[in-house]
């Protein structure tokens, strides 16, 4: 049986991650951190039925102290490094805490594995963040970076600091460069969610407006269930890499929400209000990946539509929402 570590376990695309690999038979692992809530913070692991299948471990990506005892413990084949402060606006409020554990964690979980475990296969949570103001239209592996928040900045650093391991120590190290990737349970601050959360409230009589900020700002965005297949793919390669995973179709934040209150039969004009508070310090203005390494290579390519998507987070959110689930 393989075993695999998982940090951010608790998140999106660590539930996500654990569904597919218990699928697959591994013994999963997750790193959790000590919270005054431990009896919620397994709630996206309970809404996929699997939080009594995976093993979970105490631990933080600020203390390398706990990481080696927790790698030492489980000797995974494969360590996936999802943990992170991931909300890009909060990154501008809490830019030392997003370095340490978004950037400096990678850090720690690459010697935790390099010291207790060097043979396991590491996969980092990169981003499409870090291509920020855009060097190229179609953003590829090859695409110069251009961070333009505390969050890209964290991420590039975790980024190079893989490839380093890779070459430096002959890790099988790779980076995969997702760009945005959402579910049912996707963070309820990230714009699809909170757009899909608030169209439900509408549609419900629970609330009469939205509030958003920046709407002309254009992402790259796919399914969370797809993007962890490709994160299991690159780890299950003979040589490590780094692999842009995307659609290839970028959208507007207004033409997603238009989506989302057409799915209800609601104007959108009648509900939207732009709110300046909601604006970045600095916009990532456009992304577009370009996924040809990811299917030439891993034979990956993302099967859920923008569309489909965001009907299935309003159902969620809808369903959510009626039954107080
Ligand atoms: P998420 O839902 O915000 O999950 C983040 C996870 O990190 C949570 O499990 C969180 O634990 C954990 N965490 C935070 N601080 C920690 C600490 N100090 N020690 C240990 N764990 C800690 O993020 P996601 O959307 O699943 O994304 C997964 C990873 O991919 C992140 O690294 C993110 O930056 C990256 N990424 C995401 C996207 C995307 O579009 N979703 C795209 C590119 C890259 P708690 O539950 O305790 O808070
Ligand atoms: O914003 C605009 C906002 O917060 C998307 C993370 O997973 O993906 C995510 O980062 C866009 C931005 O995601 C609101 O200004 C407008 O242009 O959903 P988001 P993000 O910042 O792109 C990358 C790939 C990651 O790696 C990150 O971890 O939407 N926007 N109005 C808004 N955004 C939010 N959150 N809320 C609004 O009201």
């Amino acid at each position: 049986m393989k075993s695999a570590l998982i940090t951010g376990i608790t998140g999106q695309d660590g539930a996500y991650l654990a569904q597919l690999l218990l699928g697959k038979g591994y013994k999963v692992h997750g790193l959790v951190r000590r919270s005054s809530t431990t009896d919620v913070n397994d709630v996206r692991l309970r809404w996929l039925g699997i939080a009594g299948d995976v093993n979970v471990i105490d631990g933080d990506l600020s203390d390398l102290s706990s990481l080696m005892r927790i790698v030492r413990a489980a000797q995974p084949d494969e360590v996936y490094n999802l943990g992170a402060q991931s909300f890009v606006k909060t990154s501008w409020q809490q830019p030392l805490l997003t370095g340490a554990i978004t950037g400096l964690g990678c850090a720690a979980m690459l010697e935790a594995v390099r010291l207790e475990k060097p043979d396991a296969h590491f996969y980092q949570a990169s981003s499409s963040e870090m291509y920020g103001m855009i060097q190229e239209p179609m953003q590829s592996e090859t695409t110069p970076f251009y961070p333009r928040s505390p969050y890209a900045a964290a991420k590039l650093y975790g980024h190079w600091m893989t490839v380093n391991y890779r070459e430096s120590f002959g890790m099988h190290a790779s980076s995969g460069i997702l760009f945005n990737h959402e579910s049912p349970l996707r963070g309820i601050e990230f714009v699809t969610r909170k757009v899909t959360d608030g169209v439900a409230k509408i549609k419900l009589g629970m609330a009469s407006e939205l509030r958003l900020g920046n709407i002309d700002a254009k992402r790259d965005w796919g399914h969370a269930r797809d993007y962890v297949k490709a994160m299991w793919l690159m780890l299950q390669q003979e040589a490590a890499d780094d692999y842009v995973i995307a659609t290839g179709r970028t959208v507007s934040v207004r033409d997603m929400c238009e989506i989302a209150f057409q799915h209800v039969g609601l104007p959108l004009e009648k509900h939207l209000v732009i709110d300046p508070e909601l604006f970045r310090p600095a916009e990532v203005d456009v992304l577009l990946g370009n996924p040809a390494k990811a299917k030439a290579k891993l034979g990956w390519e993302p099967e859920t539509s923008l569309e489909d998507m965001i009907r299935e987070m309003v159902d969620a959110d809808l369903a959510r929402l009626s039954t107080g689930r």
